[in-house]
C-alpha cells in the first residue's frame, strides 16, 4: 500500500510542475522515436542487413591502431621466436629450426634461460600456449602437438594432428590455431580435435598468413607473417576489429644486426600490456595498443 501512494504522489508532483509538463511530453515524443527505430532497425535486420552490414555494402573496416612501446629489455638474439607467453614468474618462449628447437622459461631481468628443453632434431617448433598445468606446444609439418608439464617443461603425452602448426593461444574456453591460411581452427584442449573452422576476414578481405597469436581481452592477436602487422580478431566471426601497425620498434641498427621477422606476442593482465618480439630479435619490447592518430607523424 505504500509504494502505490509513493508512486502517486511522485506523479503528481511531476505534473503540478511545468518542467514536469514539459519533460513529460519529451517520453512520449521518445517512445515515439524509440519504437520508429526499433521498427526500422527490424525491417533492417529481416530483409536488407546481411551479419556484416546492409546488404551490397562492404563490412565496417578494421579500426587502425598502433603499438607504442613502453619498456624494452634483452631478447635472446640467437632464438628463432615461434611461440611466446607471459607469466608471473616470466615467459616461456618456444624456438623453430630443425636441429635447434626449443621451449625455455626466462625472465625479463635476463635472457639467459631458468629452464629449457630441446626438441628432437626431427621436429620445428612452433606455437605455444598454456592450458592448467600444461604447456601445448605445436610443431611445424611434423603433425604433433607436445603436452608438456607447465612447470617442468618436460614432455607428458601428444597429440597428432593434419597440417601445419604455426600459432596457438587458449580462449579460455578453445584452443585457437594459425596454420599460415586466413583460417583459424578452434580445438579441444584435451583431445585437441577440431571444434570448428574461422574464416578471417578484414572488412570483405580474406587476411591470410596469420602467424603467432595470443588470446587476450577477449580477442584473439595474430601477427601476419612476413609484416609488422598484428590483427585483433573476433574469435567468433573471424572479423578483424583492428589492424595494429607494430613497425619502428627495432632499431636501423638493431635490425642490421640479423632480427627477421616479428613473430612474438604476449599478454600480461597485470599491467595490461603486451610483449612483442620477433625471430633472432635481440629485444623484447612491452607495448600498449593505441589509435593510430595518437601518434605524430614520424
Ligand atoms: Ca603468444
Amino acid at each position: 500500500m505504500v509504494e502505490p501512494a509513493l508512486a502517486s504522489r511522485g506523479n503528481r508532483h511531476h505534473h503540478e510542475s511545468p518542467r514536469g509538463r514539459v519533460s513529460g511530453r519529451i517520453p512520449g515524443v521518445l517512445l515515439a522515436a524509440v519504437a520508429a527505430a526499433a521498427a526500422a532497425w527490424l525491417y533492417l535486420a529481416l530483409f536488407a542487413l546481411g551479419p556484416d552490414g546492409p546488404a551490397g555494402e562492404a563490412p565496417a573496416a578494421p579500426e587502425r591502431l598502433r603499438a607504442r612501446a613502453l619498456a624494452s629489455f634483452a631478447h635472446d638474439p640467437t632464438a628463432y621466436t615461434q611461440g611466446l607467453l607471459w607469466e608471473p614468474s616470466g615467459f616461456i618462449e618456444s624456438g623453430g629450426g630443425y636441429g635447434r628447437s626449443f621451449i625455455r622459461r626466462w625472465r625479463p631481468s635476463s635472457p639467459l634461460p631458468l629452464a629449457e628443453e630441446a626438441l628432437s632434431e626431427r621436429y620445428f617448433a612452433e606455437g605455444i600456449a598454456a592450458v592448467g598445468e600444461r604447456v601445448i606446444q605445436l610443431t611445424w609439418r611434423e603433425g604433433v602437438a607436445l603436452y608438456r608439464d607447465r612447470a617442468t617443461l618436460a614432455v607428458l603425452d601428444r597429440r597428432d594432428y593434419p597440417g601445419e602448426g604455426w600459432g596457438l593461444c587458449w580462449d579460455g574456453a578453445r584452443l585457437v590455431m594459425s596454420d599460415g591460411t586466413d583460417t583459424l581452427t578452434l580445438r579441444d584442449a584435451e583431445s585437441f580435435a577440431s571444434l570448428g573452422r574461422v574464416a578471417v576476414r578484414a572488412g570483405a578481405t580474406p587476411l591470410s598468413n596469420l602467424n603467432e597469436l595470443e588470446c587476450a581481452e577477449g580477442w584473439v592477436y595474430a601477427n601476419v607473417y612476413g609484416t609488422e602487422t598484428i590483427a585483433r580478431i573476433d574469435g567468433n566471426s573471424g572479423r578483424v576489429a583492428a589492424l595494429i601497425d607494430a613497425s619502428g620498434l627495432l632499431t636501423e641498427r638493431e635490425r642490421a644486426g640479423g632480427a627477421e621477422v616479428l613473430n612474438g606476442i604476449a599478454y600480461n593482465p597485470e599491467s595490461e600490456t603486451f610483449y612483442l618480439t620477433g625471430k633472432l630479435w635481440p629485444r623484447v619490447f612491452e607495448v600498449v595498443f593505441e589509435p593510430a592518430a595518437a601518434f605524430p607523424e614520424r
